[in-house]
């Protein structure tokens, strides 16, 4: 978690259920180094279901496998680590779902919500959407304005990992910003060679 760069989601409003291990395959043939399982809107079964094929990937890859939103099924799955949105309570009530060993993270959407985060104690955060996304619709862009001051406030701290609307083509303006770390999903997962994409990424932020 410490080292991770590219921060890779298995979004199943991009990917079919029963292709979940190939795309996570290709995302960390790619050089994805924390992997997230994020299904809205899907039972938690077909939640656990999927995690129980891919999680044995991750591990395989040496790469931390969070779910989101679900921090009593991470716990029974044995995940390295669950996703929490503004609306998705306290660290404290996860924590009590996950024990101590956990990474519990948090979606910020200002550098406001970003202090906050790494004051309450979580273990990373997310800080965007940078740019409109499909993946979040109607949530308003935060722009790239507060990424330095996030990074010297918050990510010197803890990983941050900035997200929303990014892809190859405008990765160089995130990284000027002052990002070190980034998310990718659409992007990713929509591409026509999604281990390529993701080596191309992977590659960009090594460098
Ligand atoms: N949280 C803030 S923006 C976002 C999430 C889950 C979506 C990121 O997806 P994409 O497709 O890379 O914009
Ligand atoms: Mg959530």
């Amino acid at each position: 978690m410490t080292d991770s760069r590219l921060y890779c989601i298995l979004d199943l409003g991009y990917v079919n259920a029963a292709e979940a291990e190939q795309a996570v395959a290709a995302l960390l043939a790619g050089g994805a180094d924390l992997l997230q399982l994020r299904a809205k809107n899907q039972s938690l079964d077909l939640i656990e279901a999927v995690a129980r094929r891919v999680l044995p990937l991750c591990r395989a890859a040496g790469v931390p496998f969070i779910l989101n939103d679900h921090a009593g099924l991470a716990a029974t799955l044995g995940a390295d680590g669950v996703h929490l949105g503004q609306d998705d309570g306290s660290l404290s009530a996860a924590r009590a779902l996950t024990g101590e060993t956990m990474f519990i993270g948090r979606s910020t959407h200002s550098l406001g919500q970003a202090r906050a985060a790494l004051a309450e104690g979580f273990d990373y955060i997310g800080f965007g959407p940078l740019f409109p996304t499909p993946t979040k619709a109607g949530r308003p862009a935060i722009g790239l304005a507060d990424i330095a001051a996030m990074e010297h406030d918050v990510g010197s701290h803890i990983p941050a990992f900035c997200i929303g609307g990014i892809h190859p083509g405008n990765l160089a303006p995130v990284l000027a910003a002052g990002a070190r770390r980034i998310v990718m999903v659409s992007a990713l997962l929509q591409a026509a060679d999604v281990q390529a994409a993701t080596r191309g990424v992977a590659n960009a932020l090594q460098s």
